[in-house]
């Protein structure tokens, strides 16, 4: 079954002079096993990325300078959440159309990943996502 976007509150184990420390741990809000981390650096404000949809893999993305804005789509509705705090992720599980804008130069998107990368889990044709919302493909689980 697939589940909506949110977000997820990092536990903030230091807060002084020295800086913020933020941490999700296996059963504290790190809601899979993670196989895979993979960061965006170096993108200047209005990149666009994203354009896809993914068959099984579950991410939680974080933006730990910077904002970056995510258009999130299950198929049958659409939301925008802006992860710009380094103390919050956003759960994206499968079956979510995602796009991301970079609202300033240099955002930087670090993201936890439930597998390895595997192109044959991508789905980049809209049209295509939106046949298996309607199929069913996410709720035969
Ligand atoms: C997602 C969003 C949030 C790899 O070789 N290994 C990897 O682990 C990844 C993530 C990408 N790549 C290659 C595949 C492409 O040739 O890097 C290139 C750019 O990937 P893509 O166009 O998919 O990047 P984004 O920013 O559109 O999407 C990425 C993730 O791919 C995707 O899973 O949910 O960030």
């Amino acid at each position: 079954m697939k589940c909506n976007p949110f977000i997820i509150d990092t536990r903030k184990a230091e807060k002084n002079e020295l800086g913020s420390l933020s941490v999700l741990e296996t059963s504290k809000g790190l809601l899979f096993a993670v196989n895979r981390v993979y960061y965006i650096s170096g993108a200047k404000k209005n990149t666009k990325r994203g354009m896809h949809a993914h068959k099984e893999l579950e991410q939680i993305a974080f933006c730990p300078f910077g904002a970056i804005r995510f258009l999130l789509d299950d198929g049958l509705s659409k939301e925008e959440i802006i992860l710009n705090e380094p103390n919050k992720g956003l759960y994206i599980g499968k079956g979510i159309w995602r796009e991301m804008v970079w609202e300033e130069d240099n955002s930087v998107l670090v993201v936890a990943a439930s597998m390895l990368y595997d192109e044959n889990d991508y789905i980049r044709d809209y049209g295509t996502f939106l046949s298996m919302v309607k199929s069913g493909y996410w709720k035969k689980e």
